[in-house]
């Protein structure tokens, strides 16, 4: 029998390999596979609302019931932030910055979407929770500020999500390879159960929103046509797969290969996703199990940003399937 390993053990293991690490960042991402634990008991709960009062309403005790979104949101904030480990955090449910309370021995900022893929919520489809983490730059914590979060994603120290789907699975990366680990509710503990993940240089399945097929420009519709037709020796037509969560859909590609595109549309001319939550995030993980990440032209992790809630188109996934999307979008094919 393999032996069980926690998340929390895991890390401080990786972490030990480091002679200038402080056991600091242990700690956050204990912190933050802490807060999933919490989000996790919620959104299993997710379809018991019509019993329990509808988002919105007031339940049977009086209190009011938060959407599921703003409830993740809310713990995350308080069961990370209440440490003083983060100096700054910035939350895609947030319009500004946020500063947490004792953040004075803080050296990190944290930047984290709390549950991506709202829409599927409320239809027992997987949803997830997407995390990064930078060293701030300010030398006094009390000082950080919105330039500590606005770092390219190659600064990233860490990066992460949670997927909660037919099992919860945390995938993080420190820059050491790419781990996952799968909770088992009867411990209440994140088991390692995906070490050492490596992308396939190629795969099977393309993920896009097709619907949006008329407000593509015609470089992604030349490449749709291709990905579609019949052509024994690059594999094609490839399966369209798209859950409409991104993590969900990346975390599948990831594993068996393929290539995930929002690109720009006439709605969303930079793109629908955002930088610092899900694209920068992403894409440290993907390079790290060795695939690729880039808006159709620059990669994404050398994207300099210049907003909090900045969005970008996303192709990602296994380096070959990327490319090929990345050479239609630039018109070299
Ligand atoms: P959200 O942060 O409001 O949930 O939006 C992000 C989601 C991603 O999870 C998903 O990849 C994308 O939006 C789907 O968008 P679309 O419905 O346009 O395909
Ligand atoms: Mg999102």
């Amino acid at each position: 029998m393999s032996k069980l390993i926690t998340i929390e053990r895991h890390i401080l293991e990786q972490q030990k390999n480091f002679p200038e690490a402080t056991g600091e960042l242990t700690d956050l991402l204990s912190d933050v596979a802490f807060a999933a634990k919490l989000v996790r008991r919620e959104v299993v709960r997710a379809g018991l609302v019509d019993i329990l009062g509808f988002a919105g309403s007031t339940n049977v005790q009086g209190e009011e019931v938060k959407k599921l979104d703003l409830f993740a949101n809310d713990k995350i904030i308080n069961a990370i932030g209440q440490h003083g480990r983060f100096a700054i955090m910035g939350s895609e449910e947030n319009e500004e910055i946020i500063t947490p309370p004792n953040n004075e021995n803080g050296s990190y900022a944290l930047l984290f979407d709390p549950l991506d893929g709202s829409s599927n919520i409320d239809v027992n489809v997987s949803v997830g929770t997407i995390f990064s983490i930078y060293k701030i730059k300010n030398s006094d914590p009390r000082k950080a500020d919105i330039s500590d979060c606005l770092q390219k994603g190659s600064e990233q120290v860490a990066a992460g999500y949670v997927i909660y789907g037919s099992s919860v699975v945390m995938v993080y990366t420190t820059g050491h390879g790419v781990h996952g680990f799968t909770y088992d509710p009867t411990i209440g503990e994140f088991l390692l159960s995906h070490e050492n993940i490596v992308t396939p240089k190629h795969g099977k399945y393309y993920s896009i929103n097709e619907g949006s097929y008329a407000q593509f420009n015609d470089t992604t519709k030349k490449y749709l046509d291709y990905i579609k037709e019949e052509d024994s020796a690059t594999g094609r037509p490839y399966s369209t797969r798209y859950i409409g969560s991104l993590v969900a859909d990346f975390h599948r590609n990831l594993l068996t290969g393929g290539v995930f595109v929002y690109p720009p549309t006439t709605k969303h001319p930079n793109g629908k996703l955002r930088l610092m939550y899900e694209g920068n995030p992403l894409a440290y993980i993907c390079e790290q199990a060795g695939g690729r990440a880039t808006d159709g032209r620059r990669r994404i992790l050398d994207i300099d940003p210049s907003e909090l809630h900045q969005r970008t188109p996303l192709y990602i996934g296994s380096e070959d399937d990327v490319r090929v999307a990345e050479e239609f979008e630039q018109g070299i094919r």
